[in-house]
């Protein structure tokens, strides 16, 4: 598809939710053997188990207030989206949240909050949250905002209200930019793609507060991000890699280092067939099915690896029985048409 176009976004959105719905099934798995991820795929395809309906978690329930609170109040608005937050998580508590966020989203709920960054900053004595909830969420700053220092710093903003800790949100700055580069269709040219999100990062783990934060947490290089896109780089480049190879070079955690930079490399692989993956399958379902295979955060993995993936691919790749079966799937289709609107609308007024 041309850049920007309505497609991508509404396949940007849907897979995102479709990761996370069908990787719900993993979450926390040590081993996932792909027999296993295909039969569980291929469950999804068989009408005669009727509406099949795989829930979603907190990756697409914050992702979801984001969406709104950006259409409703057309742009950011902190005060709002920290508010949707708490309100989303006092309706549905059991999403499956990150067991320090919550302290954060009940915090959020008060009144009396002056300060919606305050409850972020108070995680774990002070150093704040290095888990990828804020990057799990992020995709929607790419699909609201043309520019790309819009996109990064309104991310880094919408992520800082529950990770204030730069390995939490600089996450969420680089997922929300592989977003976007994929949109613009940057993963035509994988070796530009991965270059590009390098530059980016050297600038943003350069600023001062990223080297501060980055003291603390022992044992990691000092622009963390580039050191861990380097690898992907190197991977890339390999013909033949494992999957125990790929854990332990990126990881497959709950934090966000262990995570977004994995989820990248998820789509770059997914690019091509791969033999262990079925011929019937396009680079959209191979992106999900490779996900869930490397086992961890699963969910949160596939929705971001996802979100990616159906930017460059669009909503034409999305399998619709695999929507059928993913609660909130056609919400997200809708609400894309909409951020599509807001995105259009943004870049001819600036
Ligand atoms: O990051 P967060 O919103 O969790 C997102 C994950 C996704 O996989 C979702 O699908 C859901 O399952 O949860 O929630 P946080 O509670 O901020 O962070 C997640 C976890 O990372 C925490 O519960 C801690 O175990 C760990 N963690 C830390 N541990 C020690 N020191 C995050 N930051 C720290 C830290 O500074
Ligand atoms: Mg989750
Ligand atoms: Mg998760």
């Amino acid at each position: 598809g041309t850049p920007a176009s309505m497609s991508r976004f509404r396949g940007a959105l849907v897979a995102a939710v479709l990761g996370d719905c069908v990787g719900g099934e993993f979450e926390g798995a040590e081993e996932v053997p792909m027999e296993t991820v295909l039969q569980h795929l291929n469950g999804l395809e068989d009408e005669t188990k009727g509406n099949c309906v795989l829930e979603y978690s907190d990756d697409t329930a914050m992702t979801r207030c984001v969406v709104q609170s950006l259409l409703n109040r057309s742009g950011y608005d902190q005060q709002d989206l920290a508010r949707r937050f708490a309100k989303e998580y006092s309706a549905s508590p059991g999403r499956g949240y990150g067991s320090g966020v919550i302290q954060v989203l009940k915090k959020l709920a008060s009144p009396q909050l002056v300060d919606v960054y305050q409850p972020a900053r108070d995680q774990f004595n002070g150093r704040g949250s290095f888990g990828n909830g804020g990057a799990m969420r992020a995709a929607p700053f790419a699909l609201a905002f043309p520019n790309l220092p819009d996109v990064k710093r309104f991310a880094c903003l919408g992520a800082m209200l529950t990770h204030s800790c730069s390995l939490g949100y600089n996450g969420a700055v680089l997922q929300a930019m592989a977003v976007h580069l994929s949109l613009q269709g940057a993963l035509c040219l994988p070796q530009q793609f991965i270059s590009r999100l390098i530059t980016e990062m050297e600038e943003v783990e350069g600023e001062e507060e990223a080297l501060r934060d980055v003291v603390f947490l022992l044992k990691e290089a000092e622009k963390p991000f580039c050191e861990r896109l380097h690898r992907v780089r190197d991977l890339m480049d390999r013909n033949k890699v494992s999957i125990e190879e790929v854990i332990s070079e990126l990881g497959n955690g709950i934090a966000a280092l262990h995570s977004v930079p994995t989820a990248i490399f998820c789509v770059l692989h997914c690019l091509q067939p791969r033999d262990y993956l079925p011929e019937s399958y396009g680079g959209l379902e191979r992106t999900i099915a490779y996900s869930l295979a490397l086992g961890g955060d699963t969910d949160t993995i596939a929705c971001m690896a996802g979100a990616i993936a159906g930017a460059h691919y669009g909503v034409e790749a999305v399998p619709q029985r695999w929507m059928r079966c993913c609660e909130g799937a056609e919400d997200a289709d809708m609400n894309a048409a909409r951020l599509h609107a807001l995105y259009h609308q943004t870049s001819q007024g600036s």
